[in-house]
């Protein structure tokens, strides 16, 4: 039998893996396992399918075949198939932003009736940025112009896409120099696909630049726009309490998980599921009331504007089924494993996906209609409840563990809460920093992966970062392990934190590790970035600040496009396995390298979690020596 502590560090996820030992119920970690050894040419990123004259691969040890049919080299091949890579998490990204942006028009036009504006500062803050008159005009008409400019910055050919204006004017300089500034959203990421297609871009510098281009596209622009649409339809994020882990499903509810990356959906649940008619139902099946969580990063949408209880991150989301206490599970897009279907089918959980665009073979699709939300989320928690009745209650195992957690911490409140009421500011943080009690900033972010003992990366390089008065600014599921450790309690972070900047926390009154969203939400950190520029006295530029990125258990293909825009932005960024580029040394030279010369930032590969965090409080002090700040106060705990 596996090790569970191998295979995780969260005791809910070991209790729910060893109680289906034995039981015919396949996980992630047993395909994995299965899959032993993976390709090493695939590692290794040197095998072609982009044509039928191969398909190809490079011997790696230099004796066989060192170009692919048609002469691509290893260098090509490499940085080909990493932009293709790039492309499909920025289109992942962009895509999703592009279905707010067209709700927030259909919102404005009186078609959608179940959303509102919900946050008219940040609507006219937003429009002012486009131009777009606001004087003596309704919301309406206002959002109908926005979610027009939104939808423009897809289309658009010339560029340069709207938010690129929002970073300091030194890095504006920087991609003008490099010849990477997005000219639209969609563009880069179609010419992305042209330049890989066979015969066409077959010099790896050029191929990596283009991606760096359209990652910019992504984090200033598809995800971006995400992130504003949605504070502005469903209202920007403050300070919540929440719930988090496998103990928040309920042995006597009728208990419903939304699971992706939408916010839009979710929301709907999130009032039907309070709706009288709907609790009455339950009751009458036999439960007593509906309990709706979260998994993934629609979790995160849903928790930070909800209170909705978090169920776990990426690798939880088969164990959640396998607790045999849930309904239903409702998936919208990315992240959802096509193994859950085979462990739904052990139990009486039924999924039912609600985008045309994330099919599931024998899984019910039903089509979320923004124009009637409520009604067609009425129908698919009544199929829950229905569903309630087929509970085999002598299957049910739901492990006692849950954390309480503070999440919603967007931009907006960092400089609320560091400045006042009256006088949004970063300040007090730059200062924090400047006088040596803070050391500096980092965004850990991303996924979980199987390569890795689940959430021990995250913790183990958070934990490192805290002890040594490094803030941590996290999203997705990072951010989900973060509130399973504890981590987002303020009173328990304090005790992992060094001595500066528990101070500085407990007196400004934050939590030393911030949950800032979901996937889309990384772009909250650039505009963090930018908000400490702007308040002085740490540089110019986004690469002059003692700051550093991780995704220390990445795996997604949009975990390297988030890389990508935060490495083009200037930060260095250290991921816990390298990315399938080794294959090349050019190119791994070229990314963990020359890139610095290029963009200010450069990648980091490091499996290693403690290794990781040397890495990065190594930067941060040598980017502290460089702006001349003051020695640390305390030397960490
Ligand atoms: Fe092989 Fe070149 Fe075709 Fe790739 S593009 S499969 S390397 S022939
Ligand atoms: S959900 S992209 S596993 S963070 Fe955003 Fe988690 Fe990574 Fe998906």
């Amino acid at each position: 039998m596996p090790d569970v502590t191998k295979r995780s560090v969260d005791p809910a996820t070991q209790q729910v893996l060893k109680h289906i030992e034995g039981q015919p119920i396949k996980t992630t970690w047993d395909r994995h396992d299965e899959m032993q050894p993976q390709c090493g040419f695939g590692q290794l990123g040197i095998c072609c399918t982009n044509c039928y004259l191969g398909p190809c691969r490079i011997d790696p040890f230099g004796e066989g075949a060192q170009q692919g049919v048609c002469g691509a080299d290893a260098d090509t091949i490499v940085a080909r198939n990493l932009l293709r890579h790039i492309a499909a998490g920025a289109a992942a990204h962009s895509d999703h932003g592009r279905g707010v942006a067209h709700a927030l028009h259909l919102v404005g036009k009186g078609k959608i009736h179940d959303y509102h504006i919900q946050d008219e500062e940040k609507l006219k803050q937003m429009a002012k940025m486009y131009d777009i008159k606001i004087e003596g005009r309704s919301k309406e008409e206002i959002a109908v112009d926005l979610g027009d400019k939104f939808l423009g910055d897809f289309g658009s050919q010339e560029g340069p896409i709207k938010f690129i204006s929002r970073a300091p004017r030194k890095r504006i300089e920087v991609w003008k120099k490099a010849g990477i500034i997005p000219r639209g959203v969609d563009r880069e990421i179609v010419e992305a696909m042209h330049r890989v297609h066979i015969g066409v871009d077959n010099e790896y510098k050029s191929i990596i630049l283009h991606g760096m281009r359209a990652s910019l596209g992504d984090g200033w622009g598809g995800s971006m726009i995400a992130t504003e649409a949605q504070d502005i339809l469903l209202r920007t994020p403050e300070p919540i309490r929440g719930t988090v882990n496998l103990g928040v499903l309920k042995e006597d509810q009728v208990n419903i998980i939304v699971h992706g990356h939408e916010a839009l959906l979710p929301e709907a649940a999130a009032k039907v599921v309070k709706d009288p008619e709907m609790i009455k139902l339950a009751k009458e099946a036999g439960a007593n009331g509906i309990n709706l969580a979260g998994m993934c990063c629609t979790a995160n949408e849903v928790l930070m504007r909800h209170e909705v209880p978090l169920a776990g991150n990426f690798l939880q989301q088969e164990l959640a089924i396998a607790t045999g206490a849930v309904e239903m599970m409702m998936v919208d897009i990315q992240c959802i494993m096509p193994g859950l279907i085979d462990v739904a089918k052990c139990f009486h959980t039924e999924i039912i996906t609600t985008s045309e665009k994330a099919k599931f073979p024998g899984v019910t699709f039903i089509h979320f209609d923004e124009h009637d939300a409520i009604n067609i989320m009425k129908s698919i928690v009544k199929k829950a409840i229905e569903n309630y009745k087929k509970r085999d209650k002598s299957r049910v195992f739901i492990p006692k563990d849950k954390k309480d957690l503070v999440a919603g911490i967007s931009t907006e409140v960092i400089s609320c809460i560091l400045g006042g009421k009256y006088l949004n500011t970063f300040k007090p943080l730059n200062e924090a920093i400047i006088n040596g009690r803070i050391r500096g900033v980092a965004g850990v972010v991303g996924c979980n992966n199987p390569k890795i003992t689940h959430d021990y990366g995250h913790l183990t390089l958070v934990k490192e970062l805290l002890k040594n008065d490094v803030i941590v600014l996290s999203t997705g599921c990072s951010a989900i392990a973060c509130g399973k450790a504890g981590f987002l309690q303020p009173e328990a972070a304090f005790e992992a934190a060094g001595k500066g900047l528990k101070e500085v926390c407990e007196a400004v009154g934050i939590p030393p590790v911030l949950h800032m969203g979901s996937c889309v939400d990384n772009s909250r950190i650039l505009i963090a970035a930018c908000e400490v520029l702007k308040a002085g006295g740490l540089g110019e530029d986004i690469s002059d600040l003692p700051a550093a990125g991780a995704a220390p258990e990445w795996m997604s293909e949009k975990a390297i496009s988030i890389g990508f825009y935060f490495v083009s932005s200037g930060v260095f960024t250290v991921l816990g396995g390298a990315m399938p580029v080794l294959g090349s040394q050019n190119v791994t030279k070229f990314l963990t390298e020359d890139m610095e010369s290029v963009c200010g930032g450069k990648f980091a590969f490091e499996a290693d979690p403690l290794k990781a965090a040397t890495l990065m409080i190594d930067h941060i002090n040598k980017k502290r020596e460089a702006l001349r700040l003051r020695p640390m106060m305390y030397q960490g705990k």
